[in-house]
């Protein structure tokens, strides 16, 4: 199958020297290495290559048009992230038109792989960048202005990168050409892992979203100032974290502060302002409306508590994701065809992960398939899909895709 020459071919692209995790950040290096590998493997199978006025990449097979499915993901990571969060989409989907022509399949309608860009968000921190712009679902100027940890912005980053910024925008032609888009994804937890399935079907993705929160104290010598002159913002911070873990507890949800900056980062300074990240998930909108708004109560009070002022405001939020059942039950049904009866009706998963699909789902009939990874363990270099799962999960795609193109 080609999918190992594929997956060996892109695995060195954005891995850190040791072995271990992927630093693979939009319109750096590491991403326009990807990039170039994606085009180059597109093109060899004499796919018809595209660029998007939002640097999302599209390779065609069979002239760009309306009626067209679409399958893909992304190939951006988190800092130390695994290797299958997005690649495997994207290379299943290159393997998946091998697959489809190696069975002598001919498609009745065109059929676009697609590379969506800054889906992690990990450099510009708007996660599915690409697919928010297409879809109208973030402004131009704010995603021109965003800025990584050095100040350089998206627009001159994409710019640097030999694209247009000032072409960013709404990208009607999507929805118009795209009457179905499925997404491959390795699964980000064990629903699959004590199952049968190697491959599941994505049911619904949780409401979840980013609030930056800063905290400005005032800075002072760490030796010289006694406890009661202080505005330690590091205190409140911390009063924060812990509120938030309590409020995920009792609210069954998830709530996650992973990523802080500390100015100016001094052993012996207490700090003038600390800003950190919220990534706060539920299984509705009541709880993670709850467990947000008690995390700024809490981040409020404690601020109040050591003379420190607290601001808190959303950077993406992302509503309940509820996939097309009838789109879901034909890709149910399509792999249950290949399901032994004793293994029982294939997976139907809720997820508490963020996926460009969900973006597009609002405007185009929208699935995703799972593949089964038996650490669960995902945002991390032990992400893991056995070699066996993977080409499973390429069959399970051929498969959907031939349905889908075949009416
Ligand atoms: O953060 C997420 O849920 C996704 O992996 N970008
Ligand atoms: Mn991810
Ligand atoms: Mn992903
Ligand atoms: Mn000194």
């Amino acid at each position: 199958m080609s999918f190992d020459r594929l997956w060996a071919d892109l695995l060195p692209i954005g891995r850190s020297t040791d072995g271990g995790g992927y630093h693979r950040y939009s319109w750096t290096g590491a991403d326009t290495d990807a990039r170039a590998w994606f085009t180059e493997a597109a093109a060899a199978r004499g796919l018809d290559v595209r660029t998007d006025r939002n640097g999302n990449l599209w390779a065609w097979w069979g002239a760009p048009g309306p009626g067209a499915v679409a399958t893909g993901s992304h190939l951006d990571s988190v800092p130390d992230g695994g290797a299958f969060d997005g690649p495997l989409g994207v290379v299943s989907a290159l393997a998946a038109v091998d697959e489809l022509r190696a069975r002598g399949f001919v498609p009745e309608r065109p059929l676009a792989v697609g590379v969506f860009v800054e889906e992690e968000g990990a450099r510009f921190g708007v996660p599915c960048l690409g697919s928010r712009l297409s879809t109208g679902g973030i402004d131009p100027d704010r995603a021109r202005s965003l800025t990584d940890a050095s100040g350089v912005t998206w627009a001159a980053a994409m710019e640097a990168a030999g694209l247009d910024p000032e072409g960013i925008g709404p990208d009607p032609g999507l929805a118009e050409s795209f009457d179905v888009f499925v997404e491959l994804h390795v699964e980000q937890g064990r629903a699959l892992a004590d199952t049968p399935h190697a491959v599941g079907v994505a049911g619904s993705i949780w409401p979840h979203g980013r609030w930056r929160m800063d905290f400005t104290g005032r800075a002072d010598h760490a030796g010289t100032t006694r406890l009661v002159d202080r505005a330690d913002p590091m205190l409140p911070l911390a009063h924060t974290i812990l509120a938030a873990r309590a409020l995920a507890e009792s609210h069954d949800a998830r709530a996650t502060v992973a990523k802080a900056h500390i100015t100016p980062n001094g052993t012996n300074a207490i700090p003038s302002l600390v800003s950190a990240w919220l990534d706060a998930r539920a299984a509705d909108e009541a709880a993670l409306t709850a467990v947000v708004e008690g995390v700024r109560e809490a981040a409020e009070k404690a601020s109040r508590d050591h003379g420190v002022v607290h601001t808190m405001a959303a950077e993406s939020t992302t509503p309940l994701v509820e996939f097309s059942h009838s789109l879901r039950d034909r890709l149910a049904a399509t792999l249950g065809e290949r399901v032994a009866e004793a293994d029982g009706p294939v997976p139907i998963l809720p997820t508490g992960a963020g996926h460009d699909a969900g973006v597009l789902s609002a405007h185009v009939p929208t699935a995703m398939l799972y593949v089964r990874n038996p650490t669960g363990v995902s945002h991390s270099p032990h992400e893991w899909a056995d070699p066996e799962d993977r080409h499973a999960g390429v069959r399970a795609l051929a498969d959907v895709l031939a349905d889908l193109l075949s009416t």
